[in-house]
């Protein structure tokens, strides 16, 4: 049954391919492949080569490994080096994208430069640096250096702490978890949690908030801003999702992977008429570029580029037999791609030095020659064209509108003339709007693909909450045609009334997983707008990941959570094993902070408690209930139509 793996119409399709012709993929997989019991749990500690122990029995908390560690030790050791690998993944993302701005701005990496001013002259204003009477490559050269100081620093603290609320600054120095410098905290969680050293499962958790806040208001945030600058800050762009963007007649190119440095060059060189009329003299009728997971989010926002899906998507796109080739960079790339693509003609290329694949073709990226090697690579493609066999493209793709920076909400708002955050806070605060849910993150082949993200934006946008996205949930949302005006038929009265009203959607693209800290600066820009408290876990609102599956992941829920967010989880408990564990991260984390993380596997408890959490904190700010029944009476969503049968809603809108 294909509609259990995924709610995908594409995907089910080449699902049936799949299974037809015996071909191996994730969803194939993940059947055969039992999880580990004890290590789903964090039952098991492999931080020396004593063990690996396992901590199983009836009373786990009893039980020791061989140096003596309690279960509630490894669980919160595992977690703690999940937290710190996911934060070097973005935050060196974050690093190359301040290192290839540095070069821009010396003029040594001729094929970028400094795009948007603005954002440069914003991003300097945050950092202390000067701008009048310097040239834009100045200030860059200044900006990008002391982007790079803070992953080599060792003391002080992170620039970006600096644009949180005042109140949680404090309450983070309160309690000790300012990071001093990004590399320092990745590094000092692995050197706490290797054998023998920090045996305190609380004491564990706290740095593993403190390496959190490196990724959110450190390498993340960073990496978003070096992007604004030099690709321009997103603004709406119309484009399509899903398989059927793939083209019988043409090129087809898809860019796989995170950073979007590489695939910024290929869509500047897809437009080449000297490499399109290369591409027609094979045959083609030029060059259509895609993309998949956050490489394609990146493009996508800035350029309007069609996504061909999400993460369980890449092996489904090589079995359409339609892709030339396929450029990786880094993470989220699966080792399958190269068998799979010996079976049709499709090329693996990967580019990033940090990575290769065995059996891919590897073209080095180097930011100083980034055209050439844009151009060798869509050459690669399009010389690979006429050996193309069977296709099998499904006739799936939707609509959407991707790009909603923070800097695009605010203007979308009040104008240039009265850009600000006052109209969604008074929103929020009349009760139109309910509060706010950032939905986010992968897809994970052990639930169905996409339902998670699906069900539960429905419910919030039809309950008058204004959804967030990014990363592989917004792409998800996308495939089902959530993500465009058309999605206000379900949404509920107040929310509609001011999405119409501004010309929004009500679920928001807000770009890649390292673009999770527009959603921070937002609520930001929301505390400091006034009338909706003080901090940020004031605020009516919640963060929540269905369907994760990666170490990133757990960063982004953790540095939410210290940044005082509720923070919902679906899928298993990566600290089962520990009841202790579990409650110092929900409860423990909250007296501390205010912001609490949970793993909960039911989509509709998922709600139950996001809706309640709303409301109490709409409770605490004294805003009075919701009441959507005041506003736009006649309205009635999709869904209560259908529930309530389209004559009797007739009889009583006559009334
Ligand atoms: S790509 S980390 S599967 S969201 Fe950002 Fe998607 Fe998750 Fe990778």
């Amino acid at each position: 049954m294909t509609s259990r793996k995924s709610i995908d119409p594409a995907v089910q399709s080449m699902l049936e391919v799949a299974s037809a012709e015996g071909i191996s993929t994730a969803f194939s997989r993940v059947d055969s492949m039992k999880p580990c019991p004890i290590g789903r749990q964090g039952a098991c500690c492999s931080v020396c080569y004593m063990g690996p122990c396992r901590m199983v029995g009836k009373n786990p908390d009893e039980l020791r490994g061989i140096c003596g560690a309690r279960p509630a030790t490894i669980a919160a050791r595992n977690f703690a080096r999940a937290v710190a690998a996911g934060s070097a993944a973005h935050s060196d993302h974050g690093r190359d994208m301040a290192l290839t701005l540095l070069a821009a701005a010396k003029g040594e990496a001729p094929s970028y430069q400094v795009k948007d001013v603005k954002k440069l002259h914003a991003v300097a204003g945050y950092m202390g640096i000067k701008v009048e009477g310097r040239s834009k490559e100045e200030i860059a050269v200044d900006v990008a250096t002391k982007a790079l100081s803070n992953f080599g620093q060792q003391n002080g603290e992170l620039t970006y702490i600096a644009r949180a609320p005042k109140k949680r600054q404090e309450l983070w120095r309160k309690l000790g978890i300012v990071p001093r410098g990004v590399d320092r905290e990745i590094v000092e969680t692995l050197n706490r949690t290797s054998v023998g050293v920090d045996q305190d499962p609380e004491h564990i958790l706290m740095h593993a908030m403190r390496t959190s806040l490196t990724d959110g208001w450190g390498g993340a945030m960073l990496s978003t801003d070096m992007g604004d600058i030099l690709f321009g800050t997103p603004n709406p762009v119309r484009s399509k999702v899903n398989l059927g963007v793939l083209k019988e007649d043409e090129v087809n190119l898809v860019v796989h992977g995170h950073e979007p440095l590489l695939s910024e060059m290929i869509a500047a060189a897809a437009s080449d008429p000297e490499v399109i009329e290369c591409a027609k003299s094979k045959g083609a009728k030029g060059i259509n570029l895609t993309g998949i997971c956050c490489t394609a989010n990146e493009v996508l926002m800035r350029h309007g580029i069609p996504s061909a899906g999400n993460f369980l998507n890449q092996e489904m796109a090589i079995i359409t037999g339609a892709v030339d080739a396929m450029v990786v960079d880094v993470q989220c790339i699966m080792g399958a791609l190269t068998e799979l693509a010996n079976r049709y003609h499709t090329k693996i290329i990967t580019t990033s030095a940090k990575a290769k694949i065995p059996g891919a073709m590897h073209i080095q990226f180097d930011e100083h020659q980034a055209m050439s090697i844009a151009k060798l690579i869509i050459r690669t493609a399009i010389d690979n064209y006429p050996n193309r066999g069977k296709t099998q493209i499904p006739d799936e793709y939707k609509n959407l509108v991707a790009g909603f920076s923070h800097e695009y909400i605010s203007y979308m708002l009040g104008g240039v003339y009265r850009g600000s955050f006052r109209a969604l806070n008074d929103a929020i605060i009349e009760g139109r709007i309910k509060g706010a849910a950032g939905i986010v993150g992968c897809n994970n082949p052990r639930s169905t693909q996409d339902a998670g993200h699906d069900y539960l934006t429905r419910k919030f946008i039809e309950n008058d909450v204004l959804v967030v996205q990014t990363g592989c949930g917004a792409i998800a949302n996308a495939k089902q045609g959530l993500l465009t005006p058309e999605a206000l038929e379900y949404a509920g009265p107040g929310l509609r009334e001011i999405c119409e009203a501004v010309g929004i959607p009500p679920v928001l693209h807000l770009g890649s997983c390292v673009d999770n800290t527009r959603i921070l600066t937002i609520l930001t820009n929301v505390v400091n707008e006034g009338g909706l408290g003080e901090d940020i876990d004031d605020l009516p609102a919640v963060g929540i990941a269905p369907e994760w599956m990666s170490e990133k992941a757990l960063a982004i829920g953790t540095y939410f959570v210290a940044s005082g967010a509720y923070v919902l989880f679906g899928g298993d408990s990566p600290v089962d094993n520990s009841p202790e564990v579990t409650e110092l991260i929900s409860k423990g984390w909250e007296e501390k902070t205010g912001g609490k993380l949970e793993f909960v596997s039911d989509y509709e408890e998922i709600f139950r408690r996001s809706m309640d959490h709303i409301e109490k904190k709409r409770k605490a700010l004294k805003l009075g209930s919701w009441a959507p029944g005041k506003y736009s009476r006649t309205f009635v969503t999709a869904q209560e139509r259908a529930r309530r049968g389209a004559a009797a809603l007739e009889a009583e809108q006559s009334e």
